[in-house]
């Protein structure tokens, strides 16, 4: 039994640990279970990832730099001179200075990402090749409401730049509060700039997210290694099979990790049972066609002003205004 002095005081306020176990434990309770993607990205998963945008079957960042060396200056041209480009989650940032090289004047770049670490250093690094360029570096989760710093706030011309087709990670009702959120962030006078990829053959979709040197298999199970490390987890690494399926009816490719046997996990006290063959949901990837990206675009408030394409049309780059 709990010595009496010891237990917390009922009003104590939670651990950010505690909240991110109680959140874990939430999804693992669901039918079917779920983890969110952001355990993905710890320094080994974000180097896997690295790894996975250099794959033959992973299309996507390939054909999304093909866009941009192609389109970038027309690009420029749309967003007009002297705008502050707010960059959601921004990683590595390649495709941004593809962009920032035709921009005219611009007055700012403002990264943000959730790894302070990643933030500074892509900042850094850009800060050295641009040095006439005005860096604003924001440490925030992009899915939660956050300040941009004063003089951006002012700007007349305020662009979010969200490549990579990250917005399909999230649910439909989640994606359109995000881009409302986006709307806000820029105003009336501004734009967004997103990546989205399109529909095409499952099978190579499922190629995509189940390359055959097994980096994505690898990068799925991190998740768990990650959760292990961060949240004293014993998930058994050994114990899930990757599997990436197409699922037509949502328009998705959905990431699992499928239990290879009956298990028990513990985390935070409580104990989470796998039946053999069970599966953990651990990432969406929607997929949508050009008109129906515009129907949820419209959804938040937003036109769709341009789309370029790939020739093979398989990626598009889309510039939206309220
Ligand atoms: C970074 C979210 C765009 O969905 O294609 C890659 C993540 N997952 N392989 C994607 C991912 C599996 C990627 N995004």
């Amino acid at each position: 039994a709990k010595h009496p002095s010891t237990a917390p005081a009922k009003s104590a306020p939670q651990s950010a640990e505690t909240a991110l176990t109680n959140d874990v434990l939430a999804g693992l309770k669901k039918h079917p279970k779920e983890l969110s993607p952001v355990w993905f990205y710890d320094e080994l998963g974000s180097f896997l990832f690295d790894n996975i945008c250099e794959l033959p079957e992973y299309y996507i960042t390939r054909t999304e730099l093909q866009i941009m060396h192609g389109h970038a200056l027309e690009m420029a041209h749309h967003i007009g001179p002297d705008a502050a480009v707010i960059e959601f989650g921004s990683g590595t940032s390649l495709k941004t200075r593809l962009l920032l090289d035709r921009l005219e004047s611009p007055l700012a770049y403002v990264p943000v990402d959730i790894s302070r670490e990643h933030l500074f250093t892509a900042a850094g690094a850009l800060a050295k090749d641009y040095p006439n360029l005005h860096i604003v570096p924001v440490c925030a989760d992009f899915t939660q409401t956050f300040e941009l710093p004063q003089f951006v706030r002012q700007a007349q011309r305020r662009v979010v730049y969200f490549p990579g087709s990250t917005l399909g990670n999230f649910a439909r009702s989640q994606a359109r509060e995000l881009l409302v959120r986006m709307r806000d962030l820029v105003g009336g006078n501004g734009a967004i700039l997103i990546g989205i990829d399109l529909r095409k053959d499952p099978s190579i979709l499922e190629r995509a997210y189940d390359d055959s040197a097994g980096v994505t298999a690898e990068f799925n199970i991190n998740a768990l290694r990650h959760v292990n490390r961060e949240l004293g987890a014993d998930f058994d690494l050994d114990a899930f099979d990757h599997l990436a399926v197409w699922v037509e009816e949502e328009s998705r490719i959905e990431m699992h990790l499928v239990s290879k046997r009956d298990q028990v996990v513990h985390l935070g006290g409580d104990e989470i049972r796998f039946r053999r063959g069970e599966h953990l949901r651990t990432e969406y990837c929607h997929k949508y066609t050009v008109e129906s990206f515009s129907e949820l675009a419209a959804t938040a408030g937003l036109a769709v002003k341009r789309v370029w394409m790939d020739p093979n049309k398989q990626f598009s780059v889309q510039l939206l205004e309220p």
